[in-house]
């Protein structure tokens, strides 16, 4: 049954993803937008051996073939809005004024297609202008130059840029003087990076696909991969095809973790689904650390009844310290608490503790943001990680820790240096290869770099990709931030709301985008990235670029660092423009595991980088693994009546790219701001389905006000809301950040629902 809610409507949300809808979905998008010739030849080259990586999800590609459509649906609608024949030129700028572009929807600023030619907003101009190249370098470099201290700019980078663009933009950044550089794993994977480099010795996952296709049991828990890593269900659907069971953890049924049709075999064609998850365990919001203890303690319980024959005693003994402690914490928390906390029964826990024991031992846990973008994020995670270490699953075939990434090359900017605090060893590396002092001083992350903007610490504000307005936290604080800036600089393929909410002045640099041809010097070019997994692999873009006006990101890069430090520096930014072979070259000289690069990256499917954690080496300060004893905890509203919220992707957007306005899977259609909460929620608070809402979120003693959302009955846990991202951001409070890693906690905002008529 169909419901309206606002401009759209709602019904019964669907029980498995994929299959021919999605093929449908993501055909007619890219028709629409890149047209018939330019869309299917940019399909057809997506995620191949020779061809571009995928600009989506950080998903790996299968080592041993290629489908001829080795993409998804949403891989597909991430291609369309970049390879759109749609153009923004200089007339468009002429045409609207700012304030009258921001007045239009996300949705609206991506269908105006790619940006083509460098745009100047000078101060005080409501307008953009185009400004020649020629011009752009000499201004940036002056604006810099100015500066009273290096520190005064600050330089973030999107998940997108490639490993030779990240590498080229620190060592402009950090041979400027400063280690300003917050990137969007600040908002992301950062928690799982703090947990797992202070556990396991590296802040990434330890996996393979193959393991995935080996393990017993895999755990997803926080993460909605139907929608944002739909490769990832053909990898759980091998895994039950191997006798192999998944069991989903996450407060919303989604559709993606219950069923799957596989678009590329004839039984998902004809819409026969695969059942994916065997349990599904509605966990509370932030009730995960608690469920893991849980886990725990069963396991505890279980080896004390039959001692030595539950925990892999071998493996603790050898591989980890700290287990006493641990085990003394677990025997504090009580099975009332961990119940309460997690609102899953203990017979579930149990159910879950039966099925990891049940065969080899061989389990994975895969999250994304439901565990990274909490309060005790990093707690959390080292909750997940200390029962891997109980039964000994890390470093052997079929079991292993697996944050799955966001962007497709987030994993390589942090390999590449883009961290404001990188490690000694690789500021030393760095001095190795070119004679200069790398500034040691801690940068500012994103959060940081938002507060030192509003005290006026920073005056620059360079962005290479993203939507920074729109991806941070608290969306009227930090839009006021970038306002004190002098110039904001934002080198985009797309339209966004940050060149639109700039500093006193603004550029917007067009770039290239990964589908297309990137020509230098010495030919076409291609560059590298690294995906979820620790594989190092090429990416050639084919289509012709939508203006010959763009610049590739190294080529921007060069140019600036050129204009800056003129031309006899310690780097040879020439050469590398010309030429990217001879950043690989370098990077090779600075970074670990990238022996022979050039030549490597060019075998087909590209190389593994070095992963200790699969040879049972730790590289902690102690050469073990350690487990975490921390006291369990789980997100509590200051006042009982309020309720949490989270921010979510809905299936039709990437982060703050809105494609469409449906919400296939969770069955919303042609209306984002809706607010999903639980039918006894709602009753409580007398709103009818569909009523339209006024959302106060709380942090301290301040309040932000959220209005013109609509609220919709959905299968959740007591207390639980959800909204969409990046529209609830102006929700997420600047200072409720996760310990430790600084992350916004987007999973988790305290507030309250009033229907709008009574709010009056
Ligand atoms: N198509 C598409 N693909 C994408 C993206 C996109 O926007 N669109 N974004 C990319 C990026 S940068 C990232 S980081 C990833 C994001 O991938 P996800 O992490 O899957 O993205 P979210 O939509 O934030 O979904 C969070 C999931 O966590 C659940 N959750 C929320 N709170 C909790 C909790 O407390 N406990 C548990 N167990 N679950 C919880 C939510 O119900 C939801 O299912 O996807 C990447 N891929
Ligand atoms: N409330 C809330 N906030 C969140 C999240 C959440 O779950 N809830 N998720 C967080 C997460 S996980 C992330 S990763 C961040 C995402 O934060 P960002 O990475 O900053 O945001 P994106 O939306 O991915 O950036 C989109 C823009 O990138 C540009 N772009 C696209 N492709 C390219 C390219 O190839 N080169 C260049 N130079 N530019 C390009 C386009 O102009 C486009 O408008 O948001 C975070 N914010
Ligand atoms: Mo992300």
């Amino acid at each position: 049954m169909k419901h309206s809610v606002g401009k759209g409507e709602y019904h019964e949300p669907k029980e498995w993803a994929a299959g021919t809808p999605a093929v449908v979905s993501s055909l007619k998008q890219v028709m629409s937008t890149a047209g018939p010739l330019r869309g299917t030849k940019a399909l057809l080259k997506l995620n191949q051996k020779k061809g571009f990586d995928c600009p989506s999800c950080a998903w790996p590609d299968p080592d041993d073939h290629r489908a001829v459509t080795e993409f998804c649906e949403n891989g597909a609608k991430a291609i369309a809005s970049e390879a759109t024949s749609r153009k923004i030129t200089a007339d468009f700028f002429r045409q609207n004024s700012i304030t009258s572009l921001l007045e239009e929807s996300d949705y609206w600023h991506d269908q105006q297609g790619r940006l083509t030619e460098p745009m100047y907003r000078e101060a005080g101009s409501d307008y953009y202008t185009p400004l020649n190249w020629n011009e752009v370098f000499p201004l940036i470099a002056k604006k810099l130059k100015e500066l009273e201290d290096p520190n005064e700019a600050v330089f973030y980078t999107s998940g997108r840029a490639s490993n030779e663009a990240a590498f080229l933009y620190q060592l402009l950044v950090r041979s400027f003087g400063t280690n300003n550089l917050p990137d969007c794993s600040n908002m992301c994977h950062e928690s799982s990076g703090s947990a797992l480099n202070a556990a396991i010795g590296i802040g990434k996952g330890t996996v393979s696909l193959d393991d995935l296709h080996q393990a017993d049991v895999i755990l997803s828990v926080g993460q909605n991969p139907g929608t944002n890593h739909p490769r990832m269900l053909s990898s759980l659907e091998t895994c039950i095809d191997n006798g192999g069971e998944v069991i989903a953890i996450n407060p919303l049924k989604e559709a993606g973790l219950m069923g799957f049709a596989h678009p590329q075999r004839i039984k998902g064609i004809l819409g026969k689904f695969s059942p994916l998850a065997s349990q599904y365990y509605q966990v509370n919001i932030n009730g995960d650390m608690a469920l893991f203890r849980g886990i725990a303690k069963s396991l505890l319980e279980r080896e004390s009844q039959s001692p030595g024959k539950v925990l892999d005693h071998d493996f603790i003994d050898e591989h980890t310290i700290g287990f006493d402690e641990y085990e003394d914490q677990c025997e504090q928390s009580s099975w009332a608490e961990i119940e309460k906390m997690s609102g899953i029964a203990k017979e579930g826990i149990e159910k879950i503790v039966d099925s990891l024991l049940k065969k080899k031992r061989r389990f994975i846990t895969c999250w994304a943001m439901g565990l990274t973008q909490q309060h005790n994020a990093v707690d959390t995670i080292r909750e997940v990680t200390n029962v891997h270490l109980m039964l000994g699953a890390l470093g052997r075939e079929g079991a292993g820790v697996c944050p799955v990434r966001g962007h497709s090359n987030v994993q390589g900017d942090r390999t590449m240096g883009i961290y404001e605090k990188v490690p000694e060893s690789f500021h030393k590396a760095l001095e190795k290869a070119y004679s200069f002092s790398s500034p040691r001083e801690h940068g500012y992350d994103v959060v940081d770099s938002i507060e030192a903007m509003q005290q006026g610490k920073v005056k620059v504000f360079m962005a290479l990709g993203g939507n920074f307005l729109q991806a941070a936290p608290d969306t009227g604080y930090t839009a006021e931030a970038l306002a004190k800036c002098d110039l904001t600089i934002q080198i985009s393929t797309k339209l966004n709301r940050s060149h639109l909410m700039t500093g006193k002045s603004a550029l917007i640099l067009p770039c290239l985008g990964r589908s297309e041809t990137d020509l230098q010097a010495s030919g076409p070019q291609s560059v590298t990235c690294e995906n979820s997994m620790g594989i190092v692999h090429q990416s050639e873009g084919s289509l012709k670029p939508a203006s010959s006006e763009l610049l590739s990101e190294p080529a921007i890069i060069c140019r600036t660092a050129k204009a800056l430090f003129g031309e006899s520096h310690h780097a040879d930014w020439s050469s590398y423009e010309n030429n990217y072979d001879e950043i690989r070259n370098v990077i090779e000289k600075v970074i670990p595991g990238f022996e022979d690069f050039n030549q490597r990256v060019r075998e087909p499917g590209g190389f593994y980088l070095p992963n200790d954690v699969k040879n049972r080496v730790w590289k902690t300060e102690s050469g073990k693994a350690h487990f975490s004893a921390s006291v369990i905890s789980c997100f509590k509203t200051q006042r009982a009546e309020r309720l949490v919220l989270q921010t979510l992707r809905s299936h039709d957007q990437y982060n703050t790219t809105v494609y469409g306005l449906d919400d296939r899977y969770r069955g919303v259609g042609q209306e984002r701001m809706v607010l999903f909460m639980n039918p006894d929620d709602m009753k409580a608070r007398a709103l009818a389905p569909a009523a339209k809402v006024v959302v106060t979120s709380y942090w301290k003693a301040e309040e932000r006000v959220l209005s013109g959302l609509h609220a919709i009955p959905y299968d959740m846990p007591r207390g639980a809301t959800a909204a969409y991202f990046p529209e609830a951001n102006v929700l997420v409070p600047i200072g409720s950040t996760a310990a430790i890693s600084n992350t916004p906690t987007s999973k988790a905002i305290e507030i309250s629902v009033v229907a709008a008529d009574l709010n009056k």
